[in-house]
């Protein structure tokens, strides 16, 4: 007997059995908590999301592999390179911009007095019926506070996803502390997985930053094969 068949002999003897017990009402949540991970979660396709800058440029190497799924990456001001398959939101934060006594602007990214306000236009995107794999750098602003917020939201939701992040540098003071205090804050979903930017340029030795940056963007690659999705 095939693997379909199976299933569909299995799900009868389930329904009879139930209905043998005058069970019949609890029959969709019961069913729908019988069959999930069996059928329909497995069939679901994957979502690859990038938030802010380090997991836009993830899920542009996700996507430049050939891995089979949806991708969108969501980021605000600074705009990559993206494959037209690749769904692109801007957050449209507001942006912190410095002005010289001369006039000339310099903007140093978003401004971090500000909370994020995430649009419609990325809660439809958690909306359809796929897996998600969240990749981030926990400590950039918009990076960590958007996987914040978006892993609370499809946690609630009950959706299946992952979450993929990156750890800062140890001279990125500031950051470490909103990456330890976001981790803290979503350890309690279990599927959290991190690495550190620091053993990435340890592993390699002695490298130029945009080399250690690169590998690091590998990292999240090996990490999600190492995943049971992959
Ligand atoms: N893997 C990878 N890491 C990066 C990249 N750019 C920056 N980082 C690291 O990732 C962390 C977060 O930086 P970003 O992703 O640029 O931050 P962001 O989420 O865009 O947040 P803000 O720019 O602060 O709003 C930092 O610790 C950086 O050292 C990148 O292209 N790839
Ligand atoms: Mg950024």
């Amino acid at each position: 007997m095939n693997n379909a068949q199976n299933k569909k002999t299995s799900r009868r003897q389930v329904l009879k059995s139930l209905i043998s017990l005058g069970a019949a009402a609890l029959l969709p949540s019961v069913l729908k908590a019988h069959f999930s991970e069996q059928s329909t979660e497995k069939k679901r396709p994957i979502h690859f999301v990038g938030l802010g800058g380090a997991g836009s440029e993830a899920v542009r190497l996700f996507h430049n592999k050939g891995l089979q799924g949806f991708f969108t990456c969501l980021n605000t001001g600074e705009k990559i390179d993206l494959s037209p398959e690749i769904n692109f939101i801007d957050l449209e934060h507001p942006r912190d911009i410095f002005i010289t006594k001369e006039g000339k602007r310099y903007d140093l990214g978003p401004d971090t007095t500000k909370e994020y306000l995430i649009p419609q236009t990325v809660w439809k995107v958690f909306e359809q019926p796929h897996r998600f794999v969240l990749l981030s750098g926990l400590g950039g602003y918009t990076g960590g506070t958007t996987t914040k917020e978006i892993s609370l939201h499809l946690y609630r939701q009950q959706k299946d996803f992952y979450i993929i992040g990156s750890l800062p540098f140890s001279f990125e003071k500031s950051r470490i502390v909103r990456a330890q205090k976001i981790i803290q804050e979503l350890k309690h979903l279990g599927n959290v997985t991190t690495f550190e930017l620091n053993s990435i340029a340890a592993m390699y030795g002695n490298m130029r930053m945009s080399k250690a940056i690169e590998k690091a963007t590998e990292q999240f690659y090996t990490l999600y094969q190492a995943t049971s999705w992959a």
